[in-house]
């Protein structure tokens, strides 16, 4: 009866810590360094004359999935966008100010 049960005991600490080193592993090493393409681009934009058109398209621009970072510039007509290339592209980002009535020009990078 007590070897049994150290067996037992033994058998259950080991499945246990098989479980743990097992789940550690895939989660944390893989995922985030090879995936991401962080890109910034400067936009000529035309069309914005006020602030509102500026929040328009940081809204509109910003609510894409993969894009970081979205400041533009009504009296520059300019945007600074920054982005992950691996998950949005420009004319994904064109699309949605262009959605908007206004007018891309060009990206600089
Ligand atoms: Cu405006």
């Amino acid at each position: 009866m007590k070897k049994m049960s150290l067996l037992t005991v033994i058998g259950i600490l080991s499945l246990t810590l098989g479980i743990m080193s097992c789940s550690e592993k895939p989660a944390d090493q893989s995922e985030e360094s090879q995936t991401t393409q962080i890109t910034e681009a400067q936009l000529t934009i035309h069309g914005m004359e006020c602030g509102s058109c500026e929040n328009l398209i940081q809204t509109e621009v910003g609510n894409l999935e993969g894009v970081e970072y979205i400041k533009a510039s009504a009296p520059d007509s300019s945007a600074v966008v920054r982005f992950d290339a691996a998950m949005v592209d420009t004319s994904a980002i064109s699309r949605a100010i262009e959605a908007k009535g206004y007018k891309v020009i060009k990206y600089q990078y």
